[in-house]
């Protein structure tokens, strides 16, 4: 006999990004030490230590075929040239894929291949982007306001932040003279 789960439905503020009785996270820049290139930079940023990104999820049991949601709201802000960003990460199950879509703001996906092949998606209101299986995932906020997006996701994907904490992703975002560019990480390491 199945044990039936009740569904949901709930209102996603599209103003804040904020998911009703969701579970809320919130990522400070202490929380991404050694994540940025620039660390004089970040060190001065530190005195503040802005909330870089909410996270508010709805998370069912680590079951497969199951699917998680949540709502990001990531804020506009720099550390030296680079955009503020999410940590990124490959899913613990590698092989489970992803659906973002936009919700407010602008900004964009990096995702790269454990072998450090990079695509970079923009992203704005309305853009819906697919995570394929194996494509570590992080998003970027070019703008300057926050970028809100929706996630969806198998409920057994689980993340696996390790390696990208240790060699970050192949290409660096950021602004200069007045554009967003993106260009190769010094610190990569094959
Ligand atoms: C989960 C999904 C998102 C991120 C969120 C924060 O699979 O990709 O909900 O968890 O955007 O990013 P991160 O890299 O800190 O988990
Ligand atoms: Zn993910």
């Amino acid at each position: 006999m199945v044990a039936y789960k009740r569904p949901i439905g709930v209102n996603v503020d599209l103003e804040t990004g904020v998911i009703p009785g969701a579970k809320k996270l919130v990522r400070r820049l202490s929380d991404l030490r050694g994540y940025f290139l620039d660390e004089e930079a970040y060190n001065e940023l530190l005195k503040d230590d802005p909330v870089v990104y909410e996270v508010y999820a709805m998370e069912q049991e680590e079951k497969e075929g199951d699917l998680n949601f949540a709502t990001t709201v990531l804020y506009p802000g720099r550390v030296g040239k680079e955009f503020f960003f999410t940590k990124g990460h490959y899913h613990a199950k590698p092989n489970r894929a992803e659906i973002y879509y936009g919700i407010k703001g602008e900004g964009g996906m990096l995702l790269q291949t454990p072998e450090g092949e990079v695509e970079w998606i923009p992203m704005k209101a309305g853009t819906v982007v697919y995570v394929p299986p194996y494509w570590a995932h992080r998003t970027v906020n070019t703008g300057d306001e926050p970028f809100i997006f929706l996630a969806i996701y198998p409920a057994d994907a689980g993340h696996d932040y390790g390696s990208i904490k240790e060699r970050g992703f192949a290409k660096l975002v950021i602004e200069e003279n007045g554009e967003i560019k993106l260009i190769d990480n010094p610190r990569w390491k094959d």
